[in-house]
Order: structure tokens, then C-alpha cells, then sequence
């Protein structure tokens, strides 16, 4: 068990957090002696093997003390076994001040490395960050994925990180405001009318490796619910009666096509969902289902 001990109210102040250890029989004794001596205003604590040893390896998500208002190092600690901690951030870890309030571990790029996301206080120019992992459990600070903020909400507090639109990559949820990763995603560009085009994109970025992508568009009027888990696929929730497939579409990044609507009056208020098959290079293990896209058509 570890205690983070960093206080979240002025003035904040740095100590030194505790590591508490389980001696089979519900008993704890203080293993602190096993972790490096460092004074920290660590806000959150993140757990993961980063290293792959199968050792659970330790993320302290440190945010500035009132003395330091710049903010602090965030510090990762591997495991060395017999509960014993090595502080490897120096070498792990690049070199910034952070006001971090939480972290957590997920592969959120999904090349099979665990990547890092921050999530920072009020005082910082960004609201989260992705810190991208290589295979040896070493991180740097990176610009993908793209996380863009779907719907508008207090952004801060507890982060919580999952495939929320099930479209197969993890997803941050943050205070009330979700963030969704466009590693793999769907999106419309305009609102549906009749006698026009419906302007749809998506953005697939590479599994593993660079390879021919292409997303194959699903369109309908008919959502399934509960949807329909395919395994190895994901979700499909455009219900396969009345569905149309239109053309592949290449998508080197990003691409954008258009869908023509009928000029039919009736259709006025009609939902019409569109979800996409990508098929990321020529492995079957990388295709996979985006998230729905769904909306009304208006006049
Ligand atoms: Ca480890
Ligand atoms: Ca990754
Ligand atoms: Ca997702």
C-alpha cells in the first residue's frame, strides 16, 4: 500500500510518501526505508509494469508547493523487488515541471506500449498530456494522440481513463468534460439536410507501423441497443437491416468525404447513423469498428 502524502490545501507542502507493506495475514509494516528519500506534494499515485519485469513499477504525479509554484518533477519509480523502489525518472521520464493532480497508465496510441496521461491543475497551460512509452518502459512527451474535447464541462478533477465511445482506443474523462482520443475516430463535419452533402472524416493513426489504411463507411437509420459485439471487431450499432456500405475511403491520416442526402422532404427529422469498419493494413488483428456518429436531418 502506498500513501501519498503531499497536501492539496495551502499552504501545500512536500513530504515524504509511505509505502506500506502487506505481510500475508492483513498486517501492514511501514516499508517506507524501501523507497527513495524525497520530499514530494505528490497529488496521485499511478501503478503499472513499465518495464515488463513483472513487477508493478510506481508514478508519482507531483504537483508545486507553495515554496515551489512553478511546480515539481513528477518521479517514477521502478520496483526492484523485496520491496525496494530506484528512482529512474532522470532516465525515464522527461525532464519538466508539472503541477499534475492526477495520472494514469493506458496504451492510449495502442502500439502495445502503456503511455502516461497528466492531468494538471487550474494553474497550467494544459488541461491533460499524453507522455508516449516505448517497449523498455521509457516515455516521452508526445503530441499524439489527439484528444479533443467532446462536449463542453468543467475540465479538472478525477481522471478516469476508458474506451468510452467503444471505438477500441482509451478515452479521458476528466471532472464532467470527455475527451476523446482521435487515434481511431469518426466525426461529422455538418448537420444532415436534405438536397445537400452530409460531410463526414475520420482520423486512423498507424496500430503498428506505417501501413495502407481505409475505413469503409456504415451508414443507416437504425440504432442497435445494446449493440452488437463483434469479437476481435468491437461494437457494430448500425442495425444491419436497411444499412448501406459506401466506397473505401484511404485514409493516409485523415480524410473527409461527403454523403448525399435525397432531397425528400419525409426525411426531415429522420435519424441517420454512420459508423465506419477500419481496416488498418493487411493483419485482420488491427481492423476494427469506430465509434457511431449520429444525428437528425434538418430542412
Ligand atoms: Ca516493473
Ligand atoms: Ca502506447
Ligand atoms: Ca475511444
Amino acid at each position: 500500500m502506498l500513501v501519498a502524502r503531499g497536501d492539496s490545501y495551502f499552504p501545500v507542502v512536500a513530504a515524504q510518501n509511505r509505502l506500506y507493506l502487506n505481510d500475508g495475514r492483513g498486517s501492514f509494516k511501514d516499508g517506507t526505508s524501501g523507497l527513495p528519500v524525497r520530499l514530494d506534494a505528490t497529488y496521485a499515485i499511478a501503478l503499472a509494469d513499465v518495464n515488463r519485469d513483472g513487477r508493478v513499477d510506481v508514478l508519482f504525479a507531483n504537483n508545486g508547493t507553495s515554496f515551489l509554484p512553478i511546480g515539481a518533477p513528477n518521479v517514477l519509480l521502478i520496483n526492484q523487488g523485496s520491496g525496494r523502489f530506484a528512482d529512474e525518472t532522470a532516465t525515464r521520464l522527461p525532464p519538466a515541471n508539472d503541477r499534475a493532480i492526477d495520472a494514469a497508465f493506458a496504451d492510449v496510441d495502442r502500439d502495445g506500449n502503456l503511455d502516461i496521461v497528466l492531468v494538471y491543475d487550474y494553474l497550467s497551460a494544459d488541461v491533460a498530456r499524453v507522455l508516449a512509452g516505448d517497449a523498455q518502459g521509457k516515455f516521452r512527451a508526445a503530441s499524439l494522440p489527439r484528444f479533443v474535447l467532446d462536449r463542453r464541462g468543467f475540465a479538472g478533477g478525477k481522471l478516469l481513463v476508458d474506451d468510452i465511445d467503444r471505438d477500441g482506443d482509451p478515452d479521458v474523462f476528466l471532472g464532467s468534460a470527455l475527451f476523446v482520443n482521435r487515434h481511431r475516430q469518426h466525426w461529422s463535419l455538418s448537420h444532415p439536410r436534405i438536397g445537400r452533402p452530409w460531410e463526414l472524416a475520420a482520423m486512423v493513426e498507424p496500430e503498428r507501423g506505417p501501413v495502407t489504411r481505409a475505413v469503409l463507411p456504415i451508414v443507416g437509420v437504425t440504432e442497435l441497443r445494446p449493440p452488437l459485439a463483434i469479437v476481435g471487431f468491437g461494437f457494430l450499432r448500425v442495425s444491419p437491416t436497411a444499412l448501406v456500405m459506401l466506397p473505401p475511403q484511404i485514409v493516409p491520416t485523415a480524410a473527409t468525404w461527403q454523403l448525399a442526402i435525397p432531397n425528400a422532404p419525409q426525411l426531415v427529422g429522420q435519424r441517420v447513423l454512420s459508423q465506419l469498419l477500419i481496416v488498418d493494413g493487411p493483419s485482420v488483428s488491427t481492423w476494427g469498428l469506430s465509434n457511431l456518429v449520429a444525428d437528425r436531418v434538418l430542412r
